[in-house]
């Protein structure tokens, strides 16, 4: 048997040779974010030693500015995209707008970046585990330019990676480029990201769904019917309220994980550019399906801002089937309330 250890930069680079015109850039930008995760996981793992949980913009006691974690991470990512060259712009979960890059080197970079930088950050202060999520796109306006905004305004079938990182129990990277789904366990004695999950297919069903039950009378009907036909066979709830670490057991085990439109969201509550879409493009790279509780799938729905909502049911490809039944059987029957 072959133990030899494989990186996230080697494998990276591997995948880089079966492409005989790749230029580089887009293995250059995917180990950036994979630096990036690194100093991230620093600082989340050291969290509970350091006075870093404070409000935004408080002040520690040595008197330095102590940020979020959220604000970090996006600090971080954009010091990492930045330097690189590879980058032309972000958009991040944590921005108004569009963040463009000047050039490095006289480089004209062809990818823009869209990030989550610690998703599920209301879980830090309690030490659940939390994730960064990525998505890379083609530009289409002029790389001699700066980036715009149409660059971002790209239906999640145009990625051309994405991925996700979890800062759990061990911090794992799972990445793809649409071709496999590969997953990389961070080495602390090393301080790199080693292949540890090859070529990752989703189950075709689980025994568990996900979803914030505790707002079961918010939801439409045929979503408390999927609900309860879950419920009457004897699935497990299992619900962290951190979306990539709900998305990540279920990509090994199977599963559902469904944020439907509430009263208080009616569009939905997750991003679609930060959140639905690069987790949609992993799962289905893997064998899965991401529809939204309108039915549409989630990376073919129109982009029209950057701060998006969506509405999501994703995961395991029969039960994403099954739900859809639902959704079509129950939704054309009135309810009165
Ligand atoms: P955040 O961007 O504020 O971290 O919110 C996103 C998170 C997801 O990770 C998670 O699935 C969801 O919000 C939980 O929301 P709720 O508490 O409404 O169930």
């Amino acid at each position: 048997m072959n133990n030899r250890i494989v990186t996230l930069d080697e494998f990276i680079l591997r995948r880089q040779k079966d492409f005989p015109f790749a230029s580089g850039e887009l293995s250059a930008l995917l180990r950036d974010i994979g630096v990036a995760a690194k100093i991230v996981n620093r600082e989340v793992n050291k969290a509970g030693l350091v006075n870093i949980l404070g409000i935004a913009d408080a002040e520690n006691q040595s008197g330095d500015i102590v940020q979020k974690l959220d604000l970090y991470a996006n600090d971080k990512l954009i010091d990492c995209l930045k330097n690189s060259g590879e980058c032309a712009a972000v958009a991040s979960e944590e921005l108004e707008d569009i963040v463009t890059f000047s050039s490095v080197e006289g480089k004209s970079p062809k990818y823009v970046v869209v990030f989550d930088p610690l998703d599920g950050s209301s879980n830090i202060d309690v030490n659940v585990s939390v994730g960064t999520i990525f998505g890379i796109y083609r530009r289409i306006s002029d790389k001699n330019e700066s980036a715009t905004l149409e660059d971002f305004f790209q239906a999640g079938t145009e990625l051309v990676g994405a991925g996700y990182v979890i800062y759990g129990t061990s911090t794992i990277l799972v990445y793809t480029t649409g071709n496999g789904v590969n997953g990389f366990t961070l080495d602390p004695t090393i301080g790199e990201f080693c292949l540890s999950h090859k070529d990752i297919k989703i189950p075709e069903r689980g025994n568990y769904y996900s979803v914030n039950q505790g707002y079961y009378l918010k939801f439409d009907l045929e979503m408390r019917r999927y609900i309860d036909h879950c419920s009457d066979h004897n699935m497990g709830l299992r619900y962290i309220g951190s979306m990539v670490s709900d998305i990540h057991r279920i990509l090994f085990q199977g599963g559902i994980f469904l944020y439907p439109n509430t009263r208080k969201y009616p569009q939905g509550k997750l991003r679609l550019l930060y959140e639905c879409n690069p987790l949609s493009f992993v799962v289905e790279n893997a064998g899965g399906k991401a529809i939204t509780c309108q039915l549409d799938r989630i990376l073919d729905v129109p982009v029209k801002h950057l701060h998006q909502r969506a509405t999501i049911a994703i995961g395991s490809p029969a039960m994403v089937d099954e739900y859809k039944e639902f959704v079509e059987r129950y939704s054309a029957v009135p309810t009165f309330n």
